[in-house]
């Protein structure tokens, strides 16, 4: 039997590497699409690469033409469109460019499927972003997000994601393409960028036991001072990190890649909710890591730095995947402890 195509968007992205090991483990072949970097981008992808099912192909969400050749080459069976200016606080600083990649990308794409391989099926990675400050209730009073919730994004990311979800709709009903929308909360692993806050966390975590091991210090034994630890005339910059309330709801993302394949394996698209049904704040995320490594009161190895506040945040995400876990048969497999573990263990 022929293996099914795939054209995998932001394949040199967290989410893109774990996808394409799924997909080639269900052995499809993965077209794997990057843009041109004047750096080598491949680190997450250095596992796959050689693989006889797996090739790369240039191509920029920005540009359509680029979108449309590869839709039209490849008449893939399914398009997963990853790619995106993915950082909440840098669309603040880029919101234009966030709209041009995030939006206007994804018009390209519903456009080529419409017009060049009508049957492509097209997952896009929405985001529990685009429910911002709002949130149901269940009867308990307890605060959640599923699909009925109505959206109230806080950021350019947020509304020019929106704005994507609600274009597959409007192909979905005006022309019959097969697009489903994941609405992902948090996934974090150790392929997280490290301007995450899970990551950077973690990586400072690493960073300052290698720097203790290599003046044969121990960790606990440092003094604080206002921005930096200090033992003897050495010292060692604190974590600096912004707003500690906001709870978020982090899965792993080698679950949540499960996920985007079973919504195209269905007969008909839809939207689902992606999540762990949990809700943590980072403050809570920092005591989980720290006790990890022995500390158990993190407070003396932070610094808050107003740098990192965003100019509007999200304080609250839970999701409920009630859906998901009926209609598709999806649950996630990694607690939040799994996932820190994960994470340090790398
Ligand atoms: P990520 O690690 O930031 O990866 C983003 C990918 O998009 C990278 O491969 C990047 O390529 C690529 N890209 C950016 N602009 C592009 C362009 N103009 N043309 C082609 N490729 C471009 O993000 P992720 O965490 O894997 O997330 C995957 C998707 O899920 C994103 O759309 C994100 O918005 C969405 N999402 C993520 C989460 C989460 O918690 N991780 C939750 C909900 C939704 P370079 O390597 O060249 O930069
Ligand atoms: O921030 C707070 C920050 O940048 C989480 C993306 O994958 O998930 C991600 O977006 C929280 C926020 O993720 C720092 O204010 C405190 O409240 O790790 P983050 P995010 O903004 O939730 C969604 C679902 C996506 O779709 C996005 O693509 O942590 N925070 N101090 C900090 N955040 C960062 N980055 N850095 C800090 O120093």
């Amino acid at each position: 039997m022929k293996s099914k195509t795939a054209l995998v968007s932001g394949i040199t992205g967290q989410d893109g590497s774990y996808l394409a090991e799924l997909l080639l483990e269900k052995e499809y072949q993965v077209i794997g699409l990057h843009r041109r970097t004047s750096t080598n981008h491949f680190e997450r992808i250095m596992g796959i690469m050689g693989h006889p099912k797996f090739h790369l192909h240039e191509f920029d969400l920005c540009d359509s033409s680029s979108v449309y050749n590869s839709i039209d080459h490849y008449q893939p069976e399914e398009f997963y469109n990853l790619a995106a200016q993915s950082h909440v606080a840098t669309s603040f600083n880029q919101p234009s460019f966030t709209f041009d990649v995030n939006t206007q990308g994804v018009v390209n794409i519903l456009e080529a499927i419409k017009n060049y391989s009508p049957n492509t099926k097209l997952y896009q990675a929405g985001t529990s972003e685009m429910f911002g400050r709002n949130y149901s209730k269940d009867k308990n009073g307890v605060k959640y997000q599923d699909e009925t919730t109505q959206f109230l994004p806080q950021s350019p990311y947020g509304v020019s994601k929106l704005a994507s979800h609600r274009m597959l709709q409007i192909y979905r009903e005006a022309y019959g393409i097969f697009a489903s929308n994941g609405i992902l909360f948090n996934h974090e692993s150790p392929r997280r960028g490290s301007y995450f806050v899970t990551q950077k966390i973690v990586l400072w975590i690493k960073d300052f036991f290698q720097w203790c091991r290599k003046n044969n210090i121990t960790p606990v034994e440092v003094k604080s001072d206002d921005e930096n630890l200090v033992f003897k005339d050495l010292s060692y910059p604190k974590l600096r990190l912004g707003n500690l309330k906001a709870k978020r709801d982090w899965g792993h993302a080698r679950d949540y890649v499960k996920a985007m394949y079973l919504m195209l394996q269905q007969n008909e698209s839809d939207d689902y909710v992606i999540s762990s049904d949990t809700t943590n704040s980072i403050e809570d995320f920092l005591s989980i890591a720290f006790n990890h490594v022995g500390i158990k009161d993190y407070s003396d190895y932070i610094y808050i730095d107003p740098k990192f506040y965003r100019p509007a945040e999200v304080d609250y995400l839970c999701g409920k995947s009630t859906k998901a876990r009926e209609k598709l048969g999806w649950k996630p497999l990694m607690s939040l402890n799994d996932l820190v573990v994960d994470m340090l263990n790398e």
